[in-house]
């Protein structure tokens, strides 16, 4: 996509009140929202909502409010601990809106019991009090409960209940004490817009201007958004849910519910107390896609209390199965019998992940959509801060509604995947496990030759992506390669150990195409780009310079290689779809920034033996002399035309060769056969991502976000204070860091961890948590990098892994080659 985005119109004046909002939907999102917009000082606030207040009938109207805090996602953790926070405050007629009776998750399998190790793991490194617990606590915590199959338990004092649609009026009425109005029975028609900027929200009951419109319309987002013209990527499917009749072995109970909310994972099925009766949820059954244009708004008419359009009629065949293994978990089912259940519609995502933010195709619209109503609060507080300040105060890149690849968001894509998530919810996924469906989406041109090798794929944002070839087999035979526990060997193989090996001694050529390339040109170009990033760009074309995107408030937006192939032309190397978000929304007239990573690609071609490979097939001059460190050059290699950047995310000697996709195989082809003589080899991601840790070259999204300022993460070479940037008067280079982007290498040379792990100093509770980790080959450790307080190279940790504590060093960095003999020659 590309854009000039000179003719975009001002964005509106400032006013006492805030700019005008409008909040579509009354459902737990909007409520939240409307609180957390006024209390910043946005109070010019409108919700509409197209049911009647105070259970309009959208998703949360039945919910039944588990709240499990643990996640792999740090930030869908803090959504969690922030909603209960803030139920735990929240009062409706005198009671709190959360009921903290804990969690417990229950394993009968050692697959799960090992999940549950790994789930207490992120607790831990999230900080969620949890811990694994025995079969006869389990018992203890549910007496009803038959543990005989139990193998233990996962139990989080500090989960519980949220009673969402109290939650939902408080939010709302504290939001109408600070000026919001509330509007029931109003359905939104249209969106209006003018000059690529909402302007104002049509219902059926009037027109309300609007600057910002935030869409928190639940399983209808593709409807609202339709109107807009966003693709909203979610899909509604409906979830069983029921309730037993009354259970006499609960008879009296005064509470409405004091176990904790219990989660049987292996049989897709969840259970809490509603006073002397048992509510159960179920994810065992086929999705039940709906198809949210053909849901209409509440009818009042017809509603006598229940049919309300987010709840369709109970399937029993559907629920009978699962009916039979919750008789067996909790025997006192047996002489009872379901009084009433539904089928329950909410929003699945392509990744099961929200969708929040700003839309790239209309200004000032906004999304808030597919959230639990356990992340709702701190999904509405990281949106409301995302307006009012620009940037939320924790890192939103895996919720962005961008992530999104345009392949990624149509609507068979959203259907097939939604569905996929529904069955895989409680299911025990590895984190380097892709879905099955739809691929092969996005390939290379090198695609056909990977597959000739016994290219290992696995997918990341559409791609598809070798990660070993089992071509290079014979070179892992003999190889001293470390055996590894049943979890770190699934998506690994040995192989990698040779492909490492064969960069770091000969030559391998790395598939870079999924890399993302921008494209800015134009005369304020350089202007521009030196405005916007840390480092300095004010250098000669053929310059390419690594530095850093950051926000306002200093954190880190992305880290990019900036080529400068002219002086008003750069190709920039870049991370996340939100990069193009980003710079479109800050480029002045004369910029043109276009993403051309569809219809180009790259082959890396890195090794000692790299430029005996390349030099002979350019007339150019590859040599160390002509063809410096961090330059970029245009050449041809054979037939081909390249732009050449002396680039290496390995840490070895070569370089990123781009050209058009339609040249690339001939490339490919051209590098395979001139690199015959040389031993040459194609790698793939599990040798390249162990190759980078052991140079310490971080990964954005993943070692570094918008969380953490350049010096913390160790990036502060690449910041130039010398020149204006965005974010650099909320840097302070000087000032000594709370925390470190640390280097760990683990003493035991076979264990191995995966990251996200939690990380203790003195032995206690977890002081950090791993970011990324791969065993290093040529250093023969597993490298782990952590976000640590500063602790002196020498330091000894800990790294709890499947309940294990395997000891850590704090490393020096960086760990291999650090006078880049290796590199610069
Ligand atoms: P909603 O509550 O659906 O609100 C959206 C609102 O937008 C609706 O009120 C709708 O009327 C309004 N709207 C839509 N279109 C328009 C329009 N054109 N004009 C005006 N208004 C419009 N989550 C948990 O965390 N824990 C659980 O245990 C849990 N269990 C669940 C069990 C069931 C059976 C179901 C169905 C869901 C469950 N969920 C649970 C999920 C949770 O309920 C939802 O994710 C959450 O309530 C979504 O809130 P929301 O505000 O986004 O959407
Ligand atoms: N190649 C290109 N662009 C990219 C990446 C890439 N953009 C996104 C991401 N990867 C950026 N990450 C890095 C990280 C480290 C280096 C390059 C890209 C790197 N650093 C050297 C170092 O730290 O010693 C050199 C730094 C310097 O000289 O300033 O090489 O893989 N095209």
């Amino acid at each position: 996509m590309s854009r000039t985005p000179e003719s975009l119109p001002p964005a509106p004046a400032p006013r006492p009140s805030g700019p005008q909002v409008v909040v579509i939907g009354a459902g737990i999102v909007g409520c939240a929202l409307a609180d957390e917009l006024t209390a910043r000082g946005w109070t010019d606030v409108t919700v509409l909502e197209q049911g009647p207040l105070p259970a309009p009938g959208g998703s949360t109207s039945h919910a039944p409010g588990l709240v499990f805090q643990t996640n792999p996602s740090r930030t869908l953790t803090a959504f969690a601990r922030y909603t209960v926070e803030k139920f735990d405050s929240l009062r409706e007629d005198g009671v709190p809106c959360f009921r903290p009776v804990g969690g417990l998750e229950l394993a009968t399998t050692p697959e799960r019991l090992a999940e549950l190790h790994r789930r207490a793991g992120y607790a831990a490194a999230w900080g969620v009090r949890g811990e694994v617990v025995s079969a006869a606590r389990c018992k203890e915590l549910w007496p009803l409960l038959d543990t005989s199959a139990v193998l233990g338990g996962f139990h989080t004092p500090d989960d519980g209940l949220a009673r969402a649609v109290p939650a939902a009026r408080a939010q709302l009425e504290r939001a109408r004490g600070r000026g919001a109005r509330v509007l029931d029975r109003h359905t939104v028609t249209g969106i209006e817009r003018a000059d690529g900027r909402v302007t104002g929200v049509v219902t059926d009951r009037g027109v309300f201007p609007a600057d910002h419109v935030v869409s928190a319309a639940g399983f209808w987002g593709p409807v609202v958004g339709r109107m807009a013209g966003v693709d909203v990527p979610l899909q509604p499917l409906a979830h069983q849910y029921a309730r037993t009749r009354p259970l006499p072995e609960l008879a009296g109970a005064a509470e409405e519910a004091v176990r904790p909310v219990l989660r049987f994972q292996d049989r897709d099925l969840y259970f809490r107390e509603h006073h002397d009766r048992i509510g159960i949820g179920s994810y065992a059954h086929r999705p039940l896609p709906v198809d949210p244009f053909a849901v209409p708004g509440y009818d009042e008419a017809r509603a006598g209390g229940r049919e309300m359009p987010s709840s369709y009629p109970f399937t029993a065949a559907d629920w009978a199965p699962s009916w039979q293994d919750c008789r067996r978990l909790l025997p006192a089912l047996r002489a009872t019998e379901i009084e009433e259940g539904f089928n329950g519609v909410f929003s699945f995502t392509p990744d099961g992940m929200p969708v929040l933010g700003p839309s790239r195709a209309l200004r000032g619209f906004w999304l808030a959509e597919a959230v639990w109503v356990t992340h709702s609060a701190g999904a509405a507080k990281a949106v409301a801060e995302w307006m009012v300040h620009g940037r939320a105060s924790v890192d939103l890149h895996e919720c962005d509604l961008t992530r999104f690849e345009d392949a990624q968001r149509s609507p068979s894509y959203v259907a097939e995947r939604g569905a996929r998530q529904f069955v895989e919810v409680y299911d025990v996924l590895h984190p380097l496990q892709p879905m099955e469906q739809p691929r092969p989406l996005r390939v290379s041109p090198f695609h056909a030759r990977q597959r000739e090798l016994g290219a290992y794929f696995l997918e990341g944002g559409g791609w598809e992506r070798p990660h070993w070839y089992e071509a290079n087999a014979p070179l892992a035979e003999g190889l001293d390669v470390p055996a590894r526990d049943a979890w770190s060997a699934r998506y690994w193989s040995p192989v990698a150990a040779a492909e490492a090996k064969a960069a770091r001694e000969r030559v391998a050529l790395y598939d870079m195409t999924p890399l993302r390339r921008l494209e800015v040109t134009g005369p304020g170009a350089l202007g521009f780009l030196d405005r916007m990033t840390t480092n300095n760009l004010r250098k000669r074309p053929g310059a390419v310079t690594y530095t850093l995107l950051l926000d306002e408030a200093g954190g880190i937006r992305s880290d990019l290689t900036v080529a400068r192939l002219g002086p008003d032309h750069f190709q920039l190397g870049a991370n996340s779809p939100a990069d193009l978000d980003w710079l479109l929304a800050h480029a002045p007239g004369g910029v043109t920034i276009r993403d051309v990573t569809a219809g180009t690609c790259c082959v890396g071609v890195w090794g000692p033996l790299a430029r005996d490979l390349v030099q002979p097939l350019t007339h150019e001059d590859f040599s160390h002399e002509g063809f410096g460190y961090f330059r970029a050059k245009r050449a041809y290699v054979g037939h081909v035309p390249v732009t050449a950047l002396r680039v290496s995310y390995v840490g070895e000697l070569g370089w990123e060769l781009y050209t058009t996709a339609d040249l690339g195989l001939r490339l490919w082809d051209t590098l395979w056969e001139a690199g015959r003589a040389h031993g040459v080899i194609a790698a793939g991601r599990s040798a390249f991502n162990s190759l980078r840790l052991e140079k310490g070259y971080r990964a954005w999204g993943v070692d570094m976000t918008d969380e953490h300022d350049p010096y913390e993460a160790g990036l502060g070479f690449a910041v130039r204070m010398d020149h204006e940037f965005v974010g650099r008067s909320a840097l302070d280079p000087s000032a000594v860091p709370e925390r470190k982007l640390t280097p760990l290498l683990l003493d035991d040379p076979a264990a191995v961890v995966l990251g996200k792990e939690p990380v203790s100093v003195g032995g206690g509770a977890a002081d950090g948590y791993v970011t990324s980790a791969s065993y290093g080959y040529t250093l023969g450790r597993c490298v782990a990098y952590a976000w640590l307080p500063p602790l002196p190279a020498g330091t000894g940790v800990h790294i709890a892994y499947f309940g294990d504590r395997l000891p850590a060093t704090v490393a020096e960095e960086p760990l291999f080659d650090p006078k880049m003999t290796r590199i610069r020659r």
